[in-house]
């Protein structure tokens, strides 16, 4: 019912939106709003990958803000993506996990807000939470149904349209489309969103880039052997988990998946390079604030894994670059912790749109001014469910602070990780259970209840069967 009243208010408020007047008084800005599917934080030249060339995706780094340490609140596709486009949590929109994969219908979504405030709105690509968006209204749309397919992929035009065979790659073609719906001569300012297929498995390449990274080879990271000696100091959930490089014969060994996972993001950086030259031809590019992200991270072998899931780094952290000249400083970075949930607080705000009560993430419009507001988070609440399920990763929550991980797999057998970032980033060694460690863990356990509580956990009261 809440989100009724919040719309009710939008469409009050909209009146004095519609005319192109912002908070600041300046013409408001465009955006574009490109997300990539498993790509993690550092796999981008500009986070100092030394065998991924991304040069059009760096141009947005260098022409705005880094976001070094971005997270995601539950590291799977669904709830990520649902989490972006809400600003609540998993836990409040309902999307927990892959199997349901609905937003609720009367909750509005980020683009409902936008058109309310006289926006047009484009969704371009993957979008994949139940009935893909098409239950929304756009003033263009191109996407398709769950995963897609890489090659000659089917895509429904118009949210009434059949899906339909396309000849080509999937990223090629959904970007040709927005594209087109770029250059058209747009009265009010407009969002697009374009959500890549890339680099999600299977990982499959552009046939232009058969060949590329032939050459070179991928070296393990530190931590890949330790998991066939048993994976020491991790509990039994990380351990036990069904996500080995090996495993799987689409997954075969290290070196052959991180290429293909490379070369599929090379087709995006290309892609991302048209868009970016449509709004440099069309005169855009400066009045559009541009955000790049990813909705979760990915193991490149460290323990020997592959997926993500878990609230460890590798899973957690994802590229953030915003660019807006009018605004951003170029060649800026930031170090405060910022949330895929205050992604639409912070487009709402640049938008001139109020941002509702009823969202938990928070406007990173300071940030990107250069300014650190002194109560910035410090800590926050990661949370997954998706148990049973494909990689049998447990359930788990926990909280992440500036030094500290506790993660809390809550159902039986009961175990628990704590790491201290600053001494140890590879988070090989679990210190939980390690003398002096109870204050710390008593003072993070009571932290981890009080963010549930602050965002509304429905389980935070709920008998526990498993216990
Ligand atoms: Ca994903």
């Amino acid at each position: 019912m809440t989100w009724r009243i919040a719309l009710a208010g939008l469409i009050t408020l909209m009146v004095s939106l519609t005319d192109g007047i912002t908070i600041a008084g300046a013409e408001r800005p465009n955006f574009v709003i490109f997300m990539t599917d498993d790509q993690r934080a550092d796999a981008l030249s500009c986070a100092g990958n030394r065998m991924l060339k991304t040069p059009h995706i760096d141009s947005i780094a260098q022409g705005g803000m880094r976001f070094r340490n971005a997270f995601v609140t539950n590291s799977l596709c669904a709830p990520s993506r649902a989490t972006l486009l809400t600003g609540v949590y998993s836990h409040v929109h309902g999307v927990i996990d892959n199997k349901n994969r609905r937003i609720p219908a009367d909750m509005p979504i980020l683009s409902d807000y936008l058109r309310q405030a006289g926006y047009l709105v484009a969704f371009c690509g993957k979008s994949h939470v139940a009935g893909a968006l098409r239950d929304r209204t756009w003033d263009y749309y191109f996407g398709y149904q769950g995963q897609g397919a890489y090659i000659n992929p089917r895509i429904a035009e118009g949210t009434q349209g059949k899906d339909l065979l396309y000849e080509g790659y999937m990223d090629d073609i959904v970007t040709e489309k927005a594209v087109q719906w770029l250059k058209q001569k747009h009265e009010r300012p407009f969002c697009l969103f374009l959500w890549f297929k890339a680099p999600h498995r299977p990982w499959i390449r552009a046939p232009r880039h058969a060949a590329l990274f032939r050459d070179i080879s991928i070296p393990k990271p530190p931590t890949y052997d330790l998991r066939a000696l048993g994976s020491p100091g991790k509990p039994r959930a990380f351990h036990e988990a069904d996500n080995r490089i090996g495993s799987f014969p689409d997954v075969p060994n290290l070196d052959q998946f991180v290429k293909d996972y490379y070369a599929t993001i090379v087709a995006v950086d290309e892609n991302v390079g048209k868009v970016l030259e449509a709004l440099k031809e069309t005169n855009q590019l400066e009045k559009t604030a541009i955000f790049y992200t990813s909705d979760n991270g990915f193991f490149l072998g460290e323990w020997q894994a592959f997926d993500k899931r878990f609230m460890h780094e590798p899973s957690i952290r994802v590229p953030l670059l915003v660019r807006y000249p009018r605004l951003i400083r170029a060649n800026s970075a930031c170090d405060k912790m910022v949330l895929n949930l205050d992604i639409a607080p912070t487009i709402l705000e640049l938008a001139g749109v109020a941002i509702p009560d009823s969202m938990q993430g928070r406007s990173f419009v300071p940030l990107l001014r250069g300014q650190e507001p002194k109560d910035w988070r410090t800590d926050w609440l990661y949370e997954y469910y998706e148990y049973p399920g494909p990689h049998r990763v447990r359930k788990h929550r926990g909280i992440r602070t500036e030094r500290y991980k506790l993660i809390h797999y809550y159902e039986a057998p009961e175990e628990f990780e704590l790491y201290d970032l600053q001494t140890d980033p590879e988070e090989r060694n679990n210190l939980y259970g390690k003398e002096g460690t109870e204050e710390l863990v008593k003072r993070l356990r009571q932290r981890l209840d009080e963010l549930r509580r602050q965002t509304r956990d429905p389980e935070l009261n709920a008998p526990n069967p498993e216990n």
